[in-house]
């Protein structure tokens, strides 16, 4: 069976976390990746949170599968004439420097243009176009910037960012679909273009739910938020909302079996209207059906702290899995709060490639996420990350087709190693 990108080829000018998690993933639909780093060091994670000596970090080889890697001093003329000759063979060129890298590094567009009208040049920044544009931008500078970290948390306490890496992988997967749209649209017009997607837009994007709560707002108080039930005001923006639920539905997270010691005995329960019968009737309050206190979800609303208290008492009486199980028979819809030790362990994960476990030279055996997207035509068979510069020979070989005498060249150039440190008195 085929795969959905082959033959198409990507030179990968990422680092970091959310550009690699972006070509990562184009990679796993087949295209080919050749992802261009700094000769001596590489991509800055391959040496961040190490945990085996002399070996790549986790961070690196869980972003850089099914890349292939050449090393390149894209500052050195040579290196910029093998970089050049890179663009001509390739149709997409991802990058997420910091702004103005490229056009300092001499390819400006408009230059990129000229080289090859038909690559598609993708980007990720910070900020899109205004007062931060300039500004470099990591993972929770996104998260404060895009609305998430207003909006989560406790009402008294601090501003809170997830563990979700919803500002670098997300904003990934936001510019791998500006990619194959630019890829789709190519096919008609037979230009490149240019995709841009800023870190902030894409936390935005994924905390829409609250832009639309604060327009809500305006026409009163968000009922389905705790804070309704206990009398306290709202202010003039989107308050944190604890663990209530973003949608229609309330729901809570609340105590199982085992809470006491275990920081992980919850579960996620979600007061659905059309199963609140079933609801009442588990938790061994069937009156709750008609009381006209507690039958519709609208006299529910402001009585949310005690429904959940009572639900509560029932949960504690049941483990998180158990609870599932009873709750699961009646189509109430629920979910355990899965350790990441559970997930590491779980076996359904393991057969779907959802958790694969890769083999690497260096480090031996260690957990990865595979693929999340399933295309039943393009099957995702992950491979490790590539060691620094694997492929420079390969890749100068067989894309650019040198021969033994353009090879030797670009080796003594300089191009292929750190650049030389400039001592003080020279
Ligand atoms: N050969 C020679 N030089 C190279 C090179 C190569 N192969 N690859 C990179 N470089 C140089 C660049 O030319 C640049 O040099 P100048 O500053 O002299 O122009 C420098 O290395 C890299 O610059 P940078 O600004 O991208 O890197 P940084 O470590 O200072 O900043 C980051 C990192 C992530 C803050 C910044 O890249 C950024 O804001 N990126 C956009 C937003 C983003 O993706 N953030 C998420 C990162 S994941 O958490």
């Amino acid at each position: 069976m085929t795969q959905a990108l082959k033959g198409v080829r990507i030179l990968d000018f990422t680092h970091v976390q959310s550009g690699p998690t972006c070509t990562q993933l184009l990679a796993w639909f087949g295209a080919d990746v050749i992802k261009v780093e700094r000769p001596g060091v590489g991509d800055i994670t391959r040496g961040q949170l190490m945990d085996v000596p002399n070996a790549d970090s986790l961070y690196f080889t869980m972003l850089n599968h099914n890349k292939r890697s050449i090393t390149l001093d894209t500052k050195n003329p040579k290196g910029k004439e093998v970089l050049t000759a890179l663009m001509k063979k390739c149709d997409v060129l991802v990058e997420n420097f910091g702004p103005g890298v490229l056009d300092r590094m001499g390819f400006p567009w408009e230059t990129i243009q000229k080289i090859n009208p038909k690559l598609i040049v993708a980007s990720i920044k910070g900020f899109g176009p205004g007062p931060y544009e300039d500004c470099k931008v990591y993972e929770n500078v996104a998260q404060c910037t895009g609305g998430a970290a207003s909006t989560t948390g406790f009402r008294d306490g601090l501003p809170l960012v997830t563990g979700a890496q919803i500002g670098d992988s997300g904003t990934g997967l936001h510019l791998a679909l500006g990619i194959v749209t630019a890829l789709y649209q190519r096919n008609s017009t037979g230009k490149g273009q240019r995709v841009t997607a800023a870190m902030q837009d894409g936390v935005l994007n994924l905390a829409r739910v609250k832009l639309r709560d604060q327009q809500r707002l305006a026409h009163g108080p968000l009922k389905e938020y705790s804070q309704f039930g206990e009398g306290i005001p709202f202010g003039d923006a989107v308050p944190r909302a604890g663990n209530d639920s973003g949608g229609g539905q309330p729901g809570r997270i609340l105590k199982c079996k085992g809470w006491e010691t275990d920081p992980n005995a919850y579960i996620y329960f979600i007061t659905q209207a059309p199963v609140w019968e079933k609801i009442c009737d588990v938790i061994g309050e069937p009156t709750w059906k008609t009381d006209p206190n507690y039958a519709k979800p609208p006299a529910r609303l402001p009585r949310l702290n005690e429904i959940f208290g009572r639900i509560e008492q029932w949960t504690m009486t049941k483990t998180k899995f158990e609870a599932m199980e009873i709750l699961n028979k009646d189509d109430i819809p629920c979910g355990p709060i899965l350790s990441m030790k559970e997930l590491a362990e779980d076996q359904s994960l393991r057969a779907t490639g959802t958790v694969v476990e890769v083999d690497h030279p260096q480090r031996g055996k260690y957990l990865s996420v595979g693929n999340p997207i399933k295309l039943s035509d393009s099957p995702t068979v992950v491979t490790r990350s590539p060691l620094l510069g694997e492929h420079t020979d390969e890749i100068l070989k067989q894309v650019l087709e040198y021969n033994d005498k353009q090879l030797a060249e670009v080796h003594g150039s300089g191009a292929l190693e750190p650049p030389r440190k400039v001592a003080a008195a020279e």
